[in-house]
């Protein structure tokens, strides 16, 4: 961990090692993944979860649904899976959870806590059903930063509200600051299958700010309050800007230093829905932003066939 105000000595290697995880977490007979509805005394987490190669989350139930049936179209018919799709963890009320073959898809809710509750389920299931260096990716929805609407935004650093790169826990009252770092291979291959000319929409790599709040978190002019002016939300955006944050969201740097103290590769995929260059409301028509869904599905989509299918 890096305490706050210490030079940090941050592992950039770390590969997928149930030795980084909690000790105490052999003596829970069984454990109970309160918040996905499951145990692993009714379930054999093996058997049920035990081929899982990809995680992917994103932030509700609802897109979720359309981007496991996405991918039974995309990687299903060629696995020649009888795929029926349920909600696994519909009874927990919290979080959905789809499996299609290869691929666990679940929504995250919105913010660091949210996510940061189903990550530690999902470490966890990925743990006790011994699945083999599974890839997570986060894909969302975001407001970008001098690009325009419908721009791909691959994550190559989250930062948090402070400009670090990390995310904070406060444990017994003292801030620990875990290293939110993302496999950067993973983020250059991703660029890699991108096509502007074919797909009609630029894909970018650069660094992400993420915040804990929607409206002043994000020097947002139309939230229920605002303590600061136009001038001064324009000079934010253009200050983080030139240091090379291409956008805007609220997981990112939670996302990153679980899956970063897990040792698990993963990648950051969100479109931006606006250009806060030049506004704070989403006003886009929504066929115009179910099309923005559809763009990271398609992107984790295209990896996922390159690494089960070599295509
Ligand atoms: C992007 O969109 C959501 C807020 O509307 C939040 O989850 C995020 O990061």
């Amino acid at each position: 961990f890096i305490r706050e105000g210490s030079k940090t000595d941050i592992p950039q290697e770390m590969t997928w090692c149930t030795c980084n995880l909690n000790p105490y977490l052999e003596c829970l007979n069984p454990d109970i993944l309160y918040h996905l509805n499951l145990d692993t005394k009714s379930t054999d987490f093996p058997k049920v979860f035990g081929d899982v190669r990809f995680v992917c989350l994103g932030g509700t139930g609802a897109r979720m649904e359309k981007f496991a049936n996405f991918i039974i179209s995309e990687i299903g018919l060629k696995l020649s899976m009888a795929v029926e799709l349920r909600n696994i963890s519909a009874d927990g009320h919290r979080y959905a959870l789809f499996k299609v073959g290869p691929v666990l898809v679940a929504s995250h809710g919105i913010g660091g806590p949210s996510i940061s509750i189903v990550l530690h389920e999902l470490i966890k299931l990925v743990h006790h059903a011994k699945c083999q260096d599974p890839v997570f990716f986060r894909m969302g929805t975001c407001g970008g930063i001098g690009v325009e609407p419908g721009t791909l935004v691959i994550t190559s650093q989250p930062l948090d509200g402070q400009l670090r790169p990390v995310y904070e826990v406060v444990v017994h009252t003292q801030p620990q600051l875990r290293p939110a770092l993302l496999d950067q291979a993973l983020a250059k291959e991703l660029i890699a299958l991108s096509n502007p000319c074919e797909d009609g929409y630029d894909t970018v790599l650069g660094k992400t700010l993420c915040a804990n709040d929607f409206y002043e978190g994000q020097s947002r002019l139309d939230g229920a309050f605002c303590g600061y002016n136009p001038q001064k939300k324009m000079c934010f955006l253009q200050q983080i800007s030139q240091m090379g944050v291409v956008n805007m969201e609220m997981e990112s740097t939670a996302f990153a230093a679980l899956t970063n103290q897990a040792g698990i590769r993963a990648a950051v995929i969100c479109v931006a829905i606006i250009n806060r260059m030049e506004g704070d409301q989403i006003n886009s028509p929504t066929c115009v932003l179910k099309d923005f869904d559809q763009r990271a599905q398609i992107l984790i989509a295209r990896y996922m066939r390159k690494v089960l299918f070599k295509c």
